[in-house]
């Protein structure tokens, strides 16, 4: 027992110096930034300019700056400045970006390709971020994925992909990327294994190989396959499905995690969240 603390200790802190250089190299970068923004705009009387700090890059800089409470921040990717909810775990050491949550059916899921590219919602109640955000977020190496799910009988089970990327609309239609499982807490079992390298899908544009329309069948969008009435194997998960306020529904219905719960149980809620991993 002990041997093993000192192991997830070791590993924490190797992990905590891969950050520092990740960071000091951040910093580097950004001094670069300052000393150049200076010198193309010198301000009054030589005084340095009116530089405001830069926003941080993502929830985990933020988390790493002192701030441990969960809620709506503003980070900057990609030279845009972009809100997001951050899911703060200082016990864990780790800040993450939420870009999906189901809390009570408040926000209609059954969205058309361009309100899922844009995102919808409220973010500190039910959202969607947004297809081009989370591309934009991931497409370079390096991100994990967590995904917290709840069930009406009050269950909670937690599961983590330690690689995660979202490709492009354009050719790739934000095709999935997963792999790296494992439980994090209970085995909720892995549900999106069979929606990896899937299309995204919305009811105004069927990417799936179904026959049927996948996305309009179950008003949501998501990474479909197959439908699930007639090759059941390739459906395990939906978590944009309808809002369903009862657990109990017809095969693949609702708010699914079919390796979890099965099919015929829609869930309460969920978070899908994701953060750098170096
Ligand atoms: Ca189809």
């Amino acid at each position: 027992m002990k041997k093993k603390r000192t192991t997830v200790k070791e590993k924490r802190t190797a992990v905590k110096e891969k950050h520092t250089v990740v960071k000091e190299k951040h910093n580097a970068v950004k001094e670069k930034h300052t000393a150049v923004k200076e010198k193309e705009e010198p301000g009054p009387k030589g005084l340095p300019n009116w530089s405001i700090t830069e926003p941080p890059g993502d929830c985990q800089e933020i988390l790493d700056a002192g701030h441990n409470t969960s809620g709506v921040y503003t980070i900057q990717h990609a030279c845009q400045n972009m809100q997001v909810y951050c899911r703060m775990e200082p016990e864990s050491g780790k800040g993450y970006i939420v870009f999906q949550r189901r809390l009570d059916g408040s926000v209609s899921f059954n969205r058309t390709w361009q309100e899922y590219a844009e995102g919808f919602g409220d973010m500190t109640r039910e959202f969607w971020l947004g297809n081009q955000k989370l591309y934009s977020l991931t497409h370079n190496w390096g991100w994990e994925l967590v995904i917290t799910l709840r069930a009406f009988d009050g269950d909670e089970a937690r599961v983590r992909y330690g690689k995660f990327k979202i490709h492009p609309s354009s050719e790739r239609k934000y095709e999935l990327y997963v792999s790296d499982f494992n439980a994090e807490s209970r085995d909720a079992g892995d549900s999106l294994r069979l929606h990896n390298y899937r299309y995204f899908s919305t009811p105004d544009k069927d990417n799936d190989r179904d026959g049927e329309n996948c996305a309009e069948k179950f008003q949501g969008g998501w990474w479909y396959s197959y439908c699930g009435s007639t090759i059941g194997d390739y459906f395990k998960s939906n978590l944009n499905g309808f809002y369903y306020n009862n657990a109990t529904v017809d095969d693949y219905m609702g708010i699914q995690w079919v390796t979890w719960k099965g099919k015929q149980v829609s869930l309460k809620g969920c978070e899908m969240m994701t953060r750098p991993e170096w």
